[in-house]
């Protein structure tokens, strides 16, 4: 008897925040892998704030849009169930980018293999995984933070910045957050050691809430959400300032384009740098950063916490919580059991 795969595919482009309606869950038979294939069975699943772009029709993009009727786009680990490719073995775990579903084949080009006594294999898609490395590379190459520094990071308790925030503390540098919620507010100072941090929700005037917080300046500003968080930290950058652009959350479900201020003249005098960056840029590297956050991670330098929604069916209500802020840490649905 063949098994049922459930997908969820584009139902509607979104206007604003996605809705449970601009996803269909439909049921497939499972797919048998051909010459060269393997079948693999999603146990984690990850929702990723880039998903939302991938929902619109803008072309020009690094990767092309999801079509209606399409599977949705994602990452996932999964365990190998039925393998005709000598590169695996039935039992193996794998991350790849499988998309929205119960069961996925792969011809093994780009999966990567997860070893679970490494760490717990969920993490493959969080600190170990694409969240991690853009943490790593974003701060330690785009920003280049030295001792002593201060680094400033916006969307501080999601799974990229609470990674920010780690590595800038153990390369020994003073670390402030900004998130949007007291139990996160919370997390970051008492949880990850950062050196203080503002819940922006809470707060009026983000530039005066700097000024206070941060008196020595800002020398390195991670950008997880743009707008106007952003538009108040350029104030408060120090000579010599580094901004990694990694993300402008706060744009992405918009339905007018938002006009800030310009505010670009503080960047003359103090001559700042600021570089837009995609973690696909590294990976050449993704073994360096492997390895040294493996270890961070096995010697409790680097801790990460994961917010877990279960059962695929919850995998649109999983994504949009993400999108407004409900999770902290790393955004994952379980599947199915290891
Ligand atoms: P995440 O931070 O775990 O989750 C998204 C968070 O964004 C939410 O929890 C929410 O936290 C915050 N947020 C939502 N709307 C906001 C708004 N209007 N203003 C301020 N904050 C808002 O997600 P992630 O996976 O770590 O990604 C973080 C950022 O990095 C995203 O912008 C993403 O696009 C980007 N990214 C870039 C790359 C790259 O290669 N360049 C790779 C991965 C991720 P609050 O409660 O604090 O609002
Ligand atoms: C992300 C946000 C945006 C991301 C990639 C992009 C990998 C790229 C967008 C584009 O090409 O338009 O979080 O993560």
């Amino acid at each position: 008897m063949s098994k049922t795969n459930r997908q969820f595919v584009l139902a509607s482009r979104p206007s604003g925040y996605p809705k449970e309606s601009d996803f269909n869950l439909i049921e497939a038979p499972v797919s048998n892998p051909s010459d060269g294939q393997l079948l693999i069975r999603t146990i984690f699943l990850s929702v990723d704030p880039y998903m939302r772009g991938r929902m619109n029709n803008n072309r020009g993009s690094y990767a092309p849009p999801v079509e209606n009727g399409q599977v949705m786009t994602g990452g996932i680990v999964g365990e190998v169930v039925q393998s005709k490719n000598p590169n695996f073995k039935e039992g193996e775990i794998v991350q790849g980018n499988l998309g929205w579903q119960e069961y996925g084949i792969s011809n093994g080009e780009e999966l990567i293999k997860v070893n679970p006594d490494i760490a717990p294999i969920s993490t493959a898609l969080g600190i170990l995984g694409m969240p991690g490395l853009t943490a790593y590379f974003g701060l330690f190459d785009i920003c280049q933070p030295k001792a002593e520094e201060t680094v400033l990071v916006s969307g501080a308790a999601g799974a990229v910045g609470s990674i920010v925030g780690q590595l800038a503390k153990i390369e020994g540098c003073r670390v402030v957050g900004i998130a949007g919620t007291d139990q996160k507010i919370n997390y970051l100072l008492e949880g990850l050691g950062f050196d203080a941090a503002f819940n922006y929700k809470k707060t009026e005037n983000y530039r005066h809430k700097l000024k206070k917080l941060v008196p020595q300046g800002t020398d390195v500003y991670f950008d997880n959400v743009g707008g106007e968080i952003t538009d108040a930290v350029f104030p408060n950058l120090n000579l010599g300032a580094r901004i990694a652009i990694c993300g402008q959350i706060s744009q992405y479900n918009l339905t007018e384009p938002q006009l800030g201020p310009r505010l670009f003249q503080y960047f003359i005098v103090k001559r700042i740098r600021m570089q837009g960056f995609l973690v696909f840029d590294f990976i050449n590297r993704y073994q360096e950063g492997l390895q040294r956050m493996t270890k961070w991670l096995h010697s409790d330098k680097l801790k990460y916490h994961e917010t877990i929604v279960e059962g695929f069916e919850n995998t649109p209500t999983a994504f949009i919580n993400m999108l407004k802020g409900g999770n902290i840490g790393k955004q994952l649905v379980k599947v199915s059991d290891l």
